[in-house]
């Protein structure tokens, strides 16, 4: 179960290791454009929290910072798609994304947001530091521009012809058909993805900053004096440094994000990767005034918790600029993970292909740790894994109740009927070689748990965490306390040795329960009103001692920790995610623009949507297509999504109900032939009966596309 150790390099090799006295704990900065879904838990804040949860038991000084990123093309588009502001898009997205991971137990000491003035007025400061110094280049070039949509262009938002394949529909970064990496200029017949206007060049100014000029820094810091970090991290950041860096401009032209503290740049914002690790130092300055020992002090251990795709933005482009910037301590490890993938699928948050934090917290209640401890165990360190409900419902059933739940209750239940409800004494005369093992798996199991925690191995320590109580249950077995009680045995030792094992049992129960808490609190929480102890059990040190349960002290019934999750409440999720019911808001249009291109994205395009499942041709056959024209077209009151249709079908006119409304003003469709479902059962939307649909096509920034015949053609005709 546990990965393979395959990191470069050896931790203890000749570098000495440190003496750190602080430790400063970052998880990436959420978009604030759409809820956070199980693949953002399993690869960035479940690690960062096991890992914070685990300093803090250890009574290390630790902060654990965190915030919602707030600026950025993806949330522009998605405000601009649901005709809101920016503005009212972070807002509601940052309420849910801190209260899903709140309710998941992520401990954050604190999440902000990047909306905050400290985090503007921090990072416009960051700039000025390195402009001060000379360090940006300005230059001026021509980038593409929507007139339409008013607005400068990121390449992913250009599409057109594939200059090697011919696929219509490639980005100006990237073509998904032939796996071209391309550039906007070489797209024939470019169009944007906003308007579909033909994007034309216009020139502006902006800041570079020259990250070839740290090449030799990086090389060094990361290539010769960080060998122990992760395979991934590692290999990443060689391939970046060996192909070798380039000038990247630090700013854009928006009119949402941090205003470039220039004069004469006005329209101009920073670069959103220019602010959002910012976000870091911002948020520890709201957490604390001595905020600076934690950033300037250098035996401050600051290690950065993030997805693969974050890899380059932390360890290459945001260490150039504290180091340009010179006052702050550079981070010391970035455990990225892989990504997760939902029954064999990418996760794409724009096809609603994810299970949603926010979802699975309304529809799972109480079971919060099952998540954590499914998507921990099959977190993807090393590679990107697969989430699917069956294996969540076998990893709850079967290891979770069926063997830590279990030996739990089965110590609890035996302790008040052999022992009357009291925790008993352990009889050294009666010891035996079963015993004495036990003991040894109890301190065996925290210096394991330990190591695989400081190697940011997790799930290979909650394996061990498991495999801890699993050779409780083995050790019960064996003992069978419960045959002892008919009558003594030749020594007259039988309550002795029902002492003894439930004894065992129970200081088992209570290092279970320090174990456990980094990866499960809510369990430790409870395991702690079981055993009517209070949470100072929980410092690490106490992990491998058999003296934490004092004896004669009388402890509560039994209660279940994990209840079994049944088979209709996992066939309601798979279906759930087949028929993408998740909530429309939980639908995003998240785009990698920010990403660089040769970096994966987790993001499908519209044309990698896997394909439902088959069907006959007698399925087909039930559709009855039409081309018709739309003859008027009107908005809904009190609905801004839906138009109201009328339309020429050539025997007859209909009134169709669409929700197209944000993609079309009317008067630009009156006039438009479009395929229609003919026979779609009637439907009323608010108070207007609908008589079929139209069919449209959606691109990869979720714009709609009519699809219509290649030529006019009479109304009526059918489609087949
Ligand atoms: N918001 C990217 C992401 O969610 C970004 C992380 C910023 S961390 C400084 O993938
Ligand atoms: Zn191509």
């Amino acid at each position: 179960m546990a990965d393979n150790d395959n990191n470069i390099g050896d931790k203890n090799g000749l570098k000495e290791e440190k003496e750190f006295k602080r430790y400063l704990i970052t998880a990436a900065l959420p978009y604030a454009n759409g809820p956070i879904h199980i693949g953002h838990l399993a690869g960035v804040y479940l690690p960062a929290d096991i890992y914070v949860r685990y300093l803090r038991a250890q009574k290390r000084d630790v902060k654990f910072v965190c915030g919602s990123d707030e600026h950025g093309v993806p949330i522009t588009i998605r405000a601009m798609k649901e005709g809101i502001t920016p503005q009212q898009v972070v807002d509601k997205f940052h309420a849910i994304i801190k209260s899903s991971l709140e309710q998941i137990g992520v401990s954050f000491d604190i999440y902000s947001r990047t909306s905050n003035p400290v985090h503007h007025k921090t990072s416009q400061n960051f700039f000025l530091n390195l402009y001060e110094k000379g360090l940006f280049e300005e230059k001026e070039s021509e980038q593409y521009y929507d007139e339409k949509a008013k607005t400068f262009l990121a390449d992913r938002y250009i599409i057109g012809t594939c200059p090697v394949c011919k696929n219509p529909n490639a980005y100006g970064d990237q073509c998904e058909k032939c796996g071209s990496s391309l550039s906007p200029e070489m797209l024939i017949n470019p169009r944007s993805a906003l308007s579909d206007a033909t994007p034309i060049k216009k020139k502006t100014r902006h800041w570079y900053f020259p990250l070839q000029h740290y090449e030799a820094f990086l090389k060094q810091w990361i290539l010769e004096d960080h060998k122990e970090w992760k395979n991934n991290v590692y290999g990443q950041c060689k391939s970046w440094l060996d192909n070798g860096l380039q000038s990247r401009a630090m700013t854009r032209d928006s009119n949402w994000g941090i205003q470039v503290p220039l004069p004469d740049a006005e329209g101009k914002v920073l670069y959103v990767w220019f602010d959002a690790p910012i976000g870091y130092i911002s948020a520890t300055k709201e957490l604390i005034s001595n905020w600076e020992d934690y950033w300037k002090k250098d035996d401050t251990r600051m290690i950065h918790f993030i997805g693969k795709d974050n890899i380059v933005f932390h360890c290459i482009i945001f260490p150039a600029m504290l180091k340009a910037h010179g006052d702050f301590v550079l981070p010391d490890n970035v455990p990225a993970n892989e990504f997760l993938n939902i029954e064999g699928d990418k996760v794409s948050t724009s096809r609603n292909w994810a299970v949603w934090v926010n979802e699975y917290l309304k529809d799972f209640k109480g079971c919060e740790d099952v998540l954590r401890y499914v998507l921990c165990s099959n977190a993807p360190e090393t590679k990107d894994n697969d989430f699917t409900w069956k294996d969540f419902q076998e990893k709850n059933n079967s290891e979770l109740a069926s063997i830590f739940g279990n030996f739990v209750n089965r110590t609890f239940v035996l302790m008040h009927k052999l022992c009357n409800g009291k925790v008993p004494v352990l009889h050294g005369d009666v010891m035996d070689e079963l015993d004495k093992a036990l003991i040894e798996d109890i301190q065996s199991a925290k210096t394991k748990v330990e190591n695989a925690i400081e190697d940011f191995k997790f799930r290979e320590a909650l394996f061990e965490v498991i495999d801890l109580s699993r050779k409780g249950n083995k050790y019960m077995q064996e003992k069978e306390p419960w045959k002892k009680v008919a009558g003594n045995d030749d020594a007259g030792n039988n309550q002795k040795l029902i002492d003894n094992c439930l004894h065992l049992c129970l200081q088992l129960t209570a290092n279970l329960a320090i174990l456990v808490n980094p990866f499960l609190p809510f369990t430790a929480k409870k395991m702690l009103h079981l055993m009517k102890v209070v949470d100072k059990i929980l410092d690490w040190k106490n992990a491998g001692s058999i003296k934490l349960l004092s004896v004669g002290y009388s402890l509560r019934p039994p209660e279940i920790l994990f209840r079994k999750i049944d088979d209709k409440e996992i066939e309601t999720q798979i279906q759930k995610l087949k028929s993408g019911l998740v909530k429309p808001e939980n639908a995003d249009t998240k785009t990698n623009e920010q990403a660089m291109p040769t970096v994966n994205s987790q993001e499908l395009t519209a044309n990698d949507q896997p394909l439902k499942a088959q069907i006959q041709y007698d399925d087909f056959a039930k559709l009855d297509l039409r081309v018709g024209k739309i003859v008027e077209a009107e908005k809904v009151e009190k609905a801004d999504k839906l138009l109201k249709l009328e339309i020429d079908l050539g025997f007859e006119k209909r009134t169709i109900v669409s929700g197209i409304a944000l993609h079309f003003k009317p008067e630009e469709i009156v006039g438009k032939q479009v395929v229609v479902v003919a026979n779609l059962a009637p439907r009323k939307m608010r108070g207007i009966e609908s008589n079929g649909m139209i069919l449209m096509a959606e691109n990869a920034a979720g714009k709609l596309i009519f699809v219509n015949p290649d030529e006019d053609i009479d109304a009526g005709s059918g489609v087949s």
